[in-house]
């Protein structure tokens, strides 16, 4: 038994009012929500021993560097990488693309081919295009069906010897798609290709296992966790985070500088330049061991219910037409009123307290591919209720009546 109402009784802001409504959060693929327990997290670290880290031999910096230390090792487990140093700190997903995309540009030749799906969010297609406009590379992109999902076959037609990179998400923040990553991954490795899975949005839902998938580099943000905004991972095999340069020079990053030469420092710091968001390190692990001791098959069982409940509601309503597929997706619903601009269903919602996100999510290629200016998207989190989801409908019912 699930057990919603005292898992609730954690997140502090569930219980505010947003235009004198109790707030019903439904933007969760944007941002979730922060447990107490991190928040305490927060609290504590400021309180008692807020200091750099890998720096100080005083004890407020000892203490600090081992919190975050023991943090990239709970990242380490909770995804199952061979080493902790296989896991950087990043500030969110986009960073650790972006980390990846430098790298490359030293490895790439004019003439070799990247592959991105047609699901991508923006943060998995720019970065790819700056990358081959630095190095003459190509890119291609694996298309998707009207039912949401990619054309497989197709992909089997890009590869070849000359693919040398492929990125796909796990899961798409604009329909909830889950892509079938094993087999995308095996078969970027049979053609010699190293592949990067965009975990943003399926992390808070299943719980991957880097070594099992054999993937080369996956990456996640913080935020979507339960933990707090500007920081993530990125999980990269050693041998590939040996290969590539560092993305950015600066303090704790070397190993030694003169003004002749600088040599770097192992993994992970060689990544790592600055002082790292210290705070925020610390309140991820935090987030994952929140999230652990509710258990992610747990939260994806009872995540289903909810979206099963939603989408057969939501679907009741004359003219509304939902996009992606209908079921074995993570827990999103994108939808239109026929005739309605979604900016202005999403206007309405938010005077009846419900948060819901409006536009092209981030995935203007998809709302392309549908010929739509955007969708409504209710993102489901564990935390939500099949009474908030009725309050949705009623809403979204209200919203039609009004602008019809
Ligand atoms: N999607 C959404 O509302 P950052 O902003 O770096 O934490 O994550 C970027 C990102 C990358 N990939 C995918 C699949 C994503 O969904 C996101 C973030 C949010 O859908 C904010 S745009």
């Amino acid at each position: 038994m699930f057990d919603v109402e005292s898992i609730r009784k954690d997140f502090p802001i569930l219980s505010r009012k947003v235009n004198g409504k109790p707030l019903v959060y439904f933007d969760n693929a944007a941002t979730s929500q922060t447990p107490k327990q991190v928040i305490d997290t927060i609290v504590e670290y400021y309180s008692k021993y807020n200091a750099n880290i890998h720096r100080g031999v005083h004890t407020l910096s000892q203490e600090a560097t081992d919190k975050y230390e023991q943090s990239r090792k709970k990242i380490q487990a909770h995804f199952n990488a061979k080493f902790s140093h296989e896991i950087i700190f990043t500030s969110g997903t986009t960073h650790g693309i972006n980390l990846v995309a430098n790298g490359f540009s030293s490895i790439l030749k004019k003439g070799d081919e990247i592959i991105v799906s047609a699901l991508e969010h923006h943060s998995n297609i720019v970065p790819w295009q700056m990358l081959c406009e630095r190095t003459g590379a190509i890119l291609k992109v694996i298309p998707m069906d009207l039912e949401g999902e990619l054309i497989l076959s197709e992909y089997d037609k890009l590869l070849s010897p000359n693919t040398k990179l492929v990125f796909v998400n796990h899961v798409s923040n604009a329909l909830g798609t889950i892509n079938p990553i094993e087999t995308i991954i095996e078969k970027a490795h049979a053609v010699g290709a190293a592949i990067l899975i965009d975990g943003a949005q399926s992390s808070p839902h299943i719980k991957a296992d880097v070594q099992a998938l054999d993937v080369d580099f996956y990456v996640a943000s913080a935020h979507k966790m339960c933990g707090p905004t500007g920081v993530g991972m990125l999980y990269g095999k050693e041998s590939w985070l040996k290969k590539l340069p560092p993305y950015q020079g600066g303090g704790e990053m070397i190993a030694e500088v003169t003004f002749e030469k600088t040599t770097y420092a192992e993994l992970p710091h060689k990544f790592e330049a600055g002082t790292p968001n210290i705070c925020g390190g610390i309140a991820f692990g935090a987030a994952i061991d929140y999230m652990n001791t509710i258990g992610f098959e747990a939260i994806a069982a009872y995540e289903h219910e909810l979206l099963e409940y939603a989408t057969a509601k939501l679907l009741e309503i004359e003219g509304l037409k939902i996009y992606g597929p209908l079921k074995d997706k993570a827990s999103v619903v994108s939808f239109n009123l026929e005739g309605i601009h979604p900016y202005d269903v999403g206007s309405i919602l938010d005077k009846l307290g419900i948060a819901v996100r409006t536009g092209h999510h981030c995935a203007q290629p998809i709302m392309d591919f549908y010929k739509i200016p955007g969708t409504v998207r209710a993102s489901l989190a564990f935390y939500n209720t099949k009474s908030e989801i009725d309050a949705l409908v009623e809403g979204v019912k209200k919203a039609k009546m009004m602008l019809s």
